[in-house]
């Protein structure tokens, strides 16, 4: 497990966008995605992560922002499917509970080399700080598509649309941190009994 490190560039005709991510990082965080409630969402998973993010995003958000969060859900896959390696010695498998007030949202993700996601997310709002909620979902199948992980996302209970999201997204951060650690026990072994991931 060294240099888990990866730059990802992917250019369509609605969104241009470079993630370099480092998976041992300080939660460094760099992010232009035009997107402000977006912005604030990634840096969650970088602090929490413990995950150095490096986005530039632009996209077509003249029309709305569904193709800019799409593609960097894509674009933050791909990423971690490069960084990750061949996933010998880590926990592979993460989950975190958090809270924030009355938000209470629990993360569980695999590096099962699958793509998979449960989203349950009663978002009592349909827009928040501009941004439509229903993009999340969008987000995260771009995610698990590329970086070809399990993930499910419960919102077990919350009032504020800004807690509920941000929730999801800290618990996000720390599970894939937890699941990307070294397993000391498992020393470099491959933690699947198929013999890869
Ligand atoms: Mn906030």
């Amino acid at each position: 497990m060294s240099n888990r490190i990866a730059t990802v560039e992917r250019n369509t005709l609605e969104t241009q966008i470079k993630v370099s991510i480092n998976l041992d990082g300080t939660g460094k965080f760099v992010c232009e995605t035009g997107v402000p409630f977006l912005d604030h969402m990634l840096d969650q998973v970088a602090r929490h992560g413990l995950i150095d993010l490096d986005i530039k995003a632009v996209g077509d958000l003249h029309i709305d922002a569904h193709h800019t969060v799409e593609d960097l859900g894509i674009t933050l896959g791909q990423a971690f499917a490069k960084a990750v390696g061949d996933k010998k010695g880590i926990k592979r498998y993460g989950h975190a509970y958090v809270p924030l007030d009355e938000a209470l949202s629990r993360v569980v993700i695999d590096f099962s080399g699958r793509a998979g996601l449960e989203m349950h997310v009663p978002f009592t709002r349909a827009s928040v700080g501009g941004f439509d909620v229903d993009l999340f979902s969008e987000f995260f199948h771009g995610f698990v598509n590329h970086a070809q992980v399990t993930l499910h996302l419960d919102n077990l209970r919350g009032k504020n649309t800004h807690h509920q999201a941000e929730t999801i997204f800290k618990a996000f951060g720390r599970a894939l941190r937890m699941a990307l650690e070294a397993d000391e026990r498992m020393a470099g072994q491959m933690p699947s009994t198929k013999g890869s991931l």
